[in-house]
């Protein structure tokens, strides 16, 4: 066959969405690069998957069909045929359905693969079709989807293509150089055209150091920050007041919750030098365009949609949608046309089964009853170390009589635990369609090579499942082929043009809605009344109060490694570099404690504990701890940083609450 290159389509949950050149050989990848002609991918990749060949031929790869032989947790397996598999558990699933009805399975998935077909697509008309629990997936972006909505209607923002031509922008709760960093090239663009990048983050990240100010505010004070940021700008009369009456409602509503918060308390309250926030305002007032680029570690907390509230209300104030190179970008997750409902057919439900929030996984295992969870179907995603309140995910998982099955790529954590693991195919061996939550393009994923060993793809595990469990409905049966046509089937005006025929002439194409196009002036505000809503969520206005927090309490936030995604690369050795959990603290809370750096502590608190290598690191405000997430339990202790996070959720949303955990530490 000699050697071909082909187009894929970087799979993981990242907001670059990489163009990928693969070079194969024979029936293997030798080579993986970034796709040159690709506006945004620009031919280079990040570190992790500049390491790609390392995970996709990796030993923990699963290639075969595995029974469980041991305790759950051991990994203990037994390889068997597929078709012995399928039998076996299409037989338990069908008792499952019969005495308990098909809301005793539950799905569990997210974004470890971000190809339409693979993240949702078949697997859901087939848990639409048993009648599953539903599962609500909100680990992520809850509070910051549901803000948006009640803003501006939906997820849109400038087109990151025009932020070279913006004047100032404000990094909230984003760290780019670990997490975006097809990002860096466009700010460092703007920047030197005079530009002033601001970072508002409560560590000093790379994305920090790189660039003009560093607002290290104490952590999940952004709320009242945005609230007291808003009092000055009306206060200086600074707000546009045009924009306001002819685009927005609910001006006196906020008028009246940023009332109370004055800058002497709103400078206590978050830590911040009055200079710094002096220079703010002032730039924020007369340096146009201004973007405001919020990540989503500002809403993995407390307060997490009130928050992306206050900070929309910011640029609204003082007009920026009306700017080209200014407004405010979450992501562009709403530029894309897809029809969700026509892949995943809800359609195929005969019944109102319940709802589970994914952030809930322990309680839905340990606690839901008529009928409890006895089937767990988890894919795209590894929660014995992603989800928050592990030791009660752990609990669950342990149950002797739920039967849980996994298709994963890798022996994860959560492989561990399984009682069926099926072998899933990487990206590059299988066929998909991309669109990204923060550029505007669309790509085709080619197979670059057979899926290795006996793996499928997601599409192709659930039509096996589908016949195992007796299910005959013709949309159980459609091929990754059809389902690529019904996805981009659809009338939506910015997908014009893009078909399956004209992608693979040319597969990376962008949406048919103008780089300079303003969302939401030059596209409708999808709002119910056509405005954008500067009146508050509707709940408490007031900051979440925090309960008495113990003086030897640590604010603990867990955000994203540069070396990993989540726990995807968790086991790759030439890209984790830290070889064992490390927790970073401020000198003084070290000294304090008696700690010496270097040294394994317990961390701890209600929830469960971890143990960690405490490191004296420059963490800028006292009282603050990060870990950075998320390691393997396998790799560490058994356990890892989320034996400390919670199931509460966010104020609005269903979000997580990751970023607002309190912890103790001792020696
Ligand atoms: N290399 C790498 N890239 C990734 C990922 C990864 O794990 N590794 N994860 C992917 C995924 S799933 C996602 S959702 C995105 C997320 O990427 P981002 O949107 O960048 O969000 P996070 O990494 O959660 O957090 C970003 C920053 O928020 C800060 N932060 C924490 N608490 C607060 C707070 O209270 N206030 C403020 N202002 N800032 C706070 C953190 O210190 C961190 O530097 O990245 C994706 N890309
Ligand atoms: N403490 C703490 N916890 C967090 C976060 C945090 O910041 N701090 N962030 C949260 C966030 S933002 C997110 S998005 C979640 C992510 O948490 P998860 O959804 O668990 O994501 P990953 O850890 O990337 O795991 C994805 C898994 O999918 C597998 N996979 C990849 N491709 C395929 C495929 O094609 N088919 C199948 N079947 N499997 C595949 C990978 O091998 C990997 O094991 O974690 C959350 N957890
Ligand atoms: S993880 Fe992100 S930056 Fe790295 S190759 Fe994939 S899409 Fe690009
Ligand atoms: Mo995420």
């Amino acid at each position: 066959m000699g050697v071909r290159t082909v187009h894929a389509v970087c799979p993981h949950d990242c907001y670059d969405t990489c163009g990928l050149s693969v070079t194969v050989e024979e029936d293997r990848i030798i080579r993986i690069a970034g796709d040159a002609s690709h506006p945004i991918t620009r031919g280079f990749l990040c570190f992790k998957v500049n390491r790609y060949q390392d995970r996709l031929y990796h030993a923990d790869r699963i290639t075969q069909p595995l029974k469980r032989v041991g305790p759950k947790g051991t990994a203990q397996f037994k390889a068997v045929a597929w078709q012995d598999a399928l039998d076996e558990v299409g037989a338990t699933l069908r008792t499952i359905i019969e005495e308990s009805t098909g809301e005793a399975i539950l799905p569990y998935s997210f974004s470890g693969n971000m190809g339409i077909l693979s993240e949702a697509s078949m697997d859901r008309r087939f848990f639409h079709a048993v009648g599953a629990s539903q599962l609500d997936r909100t680990i992520c972006t809850a509070s910051a989807s549901a803000a948006l909505r009640w803003v501006y209607g939906t997820q849109l923002g400038p087109d990151p293509e025009t932020l070279p031509q913006t004047h100032m922008v404000v990094l909230w709760g984003t760290n780019p150089m670990a997490t975006n960093v097809h990002e860096i090239p466009l700010l460092d663009e703007a920047r030197s055209h005079g530009a002033k990048i601001w970072c508002v983050d409560p560590l000093n990240t790379a994305t920090a150091s790189r660039y003009d100010y560093h607002v290290a505010l104490k952590p999940n004070t952004d709320y009242p920050l945005a609230l007291g940021l808003g009092r000055a700008i009306l206060e200086r009369g600074a707000q546009d007041r045009q924009f306001i009456a002819r685009y927005t409602t609910g001006f006196q509503a906020y008028e009246r919750v940023v009332q109370e918060w004055t800058r002497e308390r709103t400078l206590a309250v978050t830590g911040i030098p009055p200079e710094i926030f002096d220079e703010w305002v002032d730039q924020m007032i007369h340096r146009r365009p201004l973007l405001f680029r919020t990540g989503y570690g500002v809403q993995r907390q407390v307060d997490g949609a009130k928050t992306i509230w206050a900070i929309s209300c910011l640029s609204l104030l003082l007009g920026t949608p009306q700017e080209v190179g200014g407004g405010h970008l979450v992501g562009n997750g709403g530029a894309f046309g897809i029809d969700w409902d026509r892949l995943g057919r809800p359609d195929l439900m005969s019944s109102s089964p319940r709802t589970v929030n994914m952030l809930q996984l322990g309680h839905a295992l340990l606690d839901l009853d008529n009928p409890p969870i006895r089937a767990l179907i988890v894919y795209n995603s590894n929660p014995a170390v992603t989800a928050p309140d592990q030791h009660r995910v752990l609990m669950g998982l342990r149950r002797t009589d739920l039967m849980t099955i996994v298709h994963e790529q890798m022996m994860t954590d959560t492989a561990r635990y399984a009682d069926w693991v099926f072998p899933a195919a990487m990206s590059m061996e299988t066929l998909d369609l991309h669109t990204s939550y923060w550029h505007r393009y669309v790509q085709l994923s080619q197979p670059a090579t057979p899926p290795w060993g006996e793996s499928v793809s997601n599409t192709e595990f659930f039509r096996r499942l589908a016949q195992a469990v007796g299910l005959r409905h013709a949309a159980l049966r459609s091929s990754d082929a059809e389902l690529l046509r019904e996805a981009l089937d659809t009338r939506h005006p910015w997908m014009e043009g893009i078909t399956v025929e004209s992608l693979y002439a040319h597969p990376v194409q962008k949406v048919a809605l103008p780089a300079d196009a303003r969302p939401f002036l030059d596209t409708p505000i999808p709002t119910p009344d056509g405005r954008f809503h500067l009146e508050p969520l509707p709940v408490d206005p007031n900051p979440v109060p925090q309960a008495n927090r113990r003086p030897d309490e640590l604010h603990l936030i867990s955000p994203s490694r540069r070396e990993t995604i989540k726990s995807s690369f968790g086991n790759i050795a030439s890209v984790v570099k830290e070889a064992r959990p490390e927790i970073l603290m401020h000198p003084e809370d070290l000294a304090r404690l008696g700690v010496a750096s270097g040294e394994w502590v317990t961390v701890f608190n209600e929830q469960g504990e971890t143990r960690m290598v405490a490191q004296e690191s420059r963490v800028p405000q006292p009282g603050t701890a990060v870990s950075y997430a998320v390691r393997w339990n396998a790799a560490a202790e058994g356990t890892n940083v989320n034996q400390l996070t919670s199931e509460t959720l966010s104020d609005y949303g269903g979000g997580g609450t990751f970023y607002s955990t309190r912890i103790r530490v001792r020696r």
